[in-house]
């Protein structure tokens, strides 16, 4: 099983990326104006997009207009909160429910089950008795995949036959918890069915099923995206956040990416917060998002003179 790496590894492709700005920052560029290009072309390299950069560049000639900011250090400390400004703080992790409900929802490919597997598995380490729930019956694999998260945990999982309906599974699964007294139901969802209409209508039934059970479950609804695809995965995305009550995002495969910069357009494009970051295919490699030591791993190929 492996460890889980710190986003100090995790971000090292995008760091390689916006060694532009720091080049830009600490001095290569000559001018304001250098600078500033410097540092465009750097976010934009790492996939944080047109509009966050347009954000950041005007904090920076702002600041360096009226002389607030002059040399490299403090520009770079002014990008730094800046960028940790963009970032919202997640909530604490809490357990409301009985049993709390998560469920995690998102483009097929993206790594639901896998998280919700890491998920079960960050805590069950944490002294709680987590049950899967096997809702995505689009595709037998997807099942059969859970399940076998289920055995390597040594927990229940909840499932019914391919091509059931998947409200059944989840309100199953919430008595199986009730009954067995579990505290975590974490719900896997099917990320295409043959439209994607069908999808969002079978999404939001599962949230009204849920409901019943419980008036304010889901708990968390998390949206999956993957980090390997960069921005473009946002657009992908888009059905599910008008359409579902969600409460963040978990960031997937951020291990082997360049564009982690696009952590900074999730909140700016959807207003979430990033909740867990993936950081390999194992159970151990789930960390939570803290924006202070994201934004340092992004930036920290620096000289200590400069902090
Ligand atoms: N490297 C890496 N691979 C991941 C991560 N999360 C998921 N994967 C892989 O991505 C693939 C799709 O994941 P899966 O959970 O089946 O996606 P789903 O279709 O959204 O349920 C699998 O091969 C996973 O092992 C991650 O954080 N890092
Ligand atoms: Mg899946």
């Amino acid at each position: 099983m492996a460890k889980g790496e710190s986003f100090s590894q995790v971000l090292q492709r995008t760091r390689e990326r916006l060694s532009r700005v720091l080049q830009g920052v600490l001095g290569r560029s000559s001018s304001v104006a250098e600078l500033l290009e410097d540092v465009e072309e750097g976010l934009l390299q790492a996939d944080v997009g047109v509009e966050v950069t347009e954000i950041v560049l005007q904090r920076l000639r702002h600041a360096l207009r009226r002389g607030e900011v002059h040399q490299g250090a403090e520009v770079l400390a002014l990008l730094r909160e800046v960028l940790q400004s963009l970032l919202p703080v997640p909530p604490p992790e809490s357990f409301p429910g009985d049993p709390t409900v998560v469920m995690l929802v998102g483009v097929n490919g993206f790594g639901k089950t896998t998280t919700a597997a890491k998920l079960a598995y960050r805590w069950q380490q944490q002294g709680k008795r987590p049950l899967l729930a096997a809702a995505d019956t689009f595709r037998a694999a997807a099942i059969e995949q859970l399940q076998r998260w289920a055995q390597t945990l040594g927990i229940p999982c909840i499932r019914h036959h391919y091509g059931s309906d998947p409200a059944a599974v989840a309100y199953d699964a919430v008595h199986a918890a009730r009954a067995r007294g579990l505290d975590v139901v974490l719900v896997d969802t099917a990320g295409r069915l043959h439209t994607k209409t069908a999808l969002m209508a079978e999404l939001e039934k599962l949230v009204r099923v849920l409901r019943r059970l419980d008036p304010v479950a889901p708990h968390e609804t998390f949206l999956v995206l993957d980090a390997s695809i960069g921005h473009n995965a946002l657009a992908q995305a888009r059905e599910f956040v008008h359409h579902l009550p969600l409460s963040g995002v978990v960031l997937t495969k951020l291990d082997g990416s360049a564009r982690g910069g696009m952590a900074l357009a999730i909140a700016h494009t959807y207003g979430l917060p990033i909740r867990y970051v993936g950081t390999g295919e194992g159970l151990g490699d789930l960390l939570p998002f803290e924006p202070a030591a994201f934004v340092e791993g992004l930036l920290s190929a620096v000289p200590t003179a400069a902090h």
